[in-house]
């Protein structure tokens, strides 16, 4: 069986935390374990439409997803989150509303310079550029967590690495 649990993935722009939780969510359906993927596409387009970049927007944009997830993991779920969350203070208050107990506090830890090379989306160029303010990374702060569950650095792991680690880390908490 499996216990709802909350994987917080937090990390840059581009350092892998969309691609790793869809493909952890499959795994985990194919397992059998109801599961679910928040990320800026489903939820910063929605319900949280009205919120920017500012430090204060972010801090609100992960407190309702704090509160979803949390709702979600009531209803059985297993939630991934995709989110950078770069304040450490903003994923303790995640961690505070979903529950410690609950909260896989997961980094992607994937270096700037490699994120950066990818530039999936053109916005390091744009960021550096000056056309883009306030960009994680490069004009505002990212925090690492000092003591995440789990670290994955995807510049060295393939994302099926990435999942297997994440697999034996959720099987060994549901042993737990
Ligand atoms: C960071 C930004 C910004 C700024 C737009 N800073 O690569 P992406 O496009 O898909 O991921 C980034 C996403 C970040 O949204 P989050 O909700 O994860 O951020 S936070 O947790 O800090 O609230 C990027 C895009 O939105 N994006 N402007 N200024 N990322």
């Amino acid at each position: 069986g499996h216990r709802p649990a909350t994987v917080w993935m937090t990390g840059l722009s581009g350092a892998g935390k969309s691609t790793v939780a869809f493909a952890l969510e499959r795994r985990l359906i194919e397992a059998g374990h109801p599961c679910f993927v928040l990320d800026g596409d489903n939820v910063r387009h929605g319900l949280n439409r009205d919120l920017g970049f500012s430090p204060k927007d972010r801090a609100e944009n992960i407190r309702r997803v704090a509160e979803v997830a949390r709702l979600m993991n009531e209803a059985g779920l297993i939630v991934i989150t995709s989110f950078i969350s770069p304040f450490r203070d903003d994923r303790e208050m995640a961690g505070q509303i979903i529950g410690k107990e609950r909260f896989i506090e997961v980094h992607l830890s994937t270096r700037i310079e490699e994120c950066e090379r990818r530039d999936v989306k053109g916005f390091y160029r744009k960021a550096r550029a000056g056309e883009l303010q306030g960009f994680t990374g490069v004009s505002a702060p990212y925090e690492p967590p000092e003591s995440p569950a789990v670290r994955l650095d995807t510049e060295l792991l393939t994302i099926d690495d990435s999942i297997n680690i994440l697999l034996q880390h959720l099987e060994n908490y549901y042993e737990s």
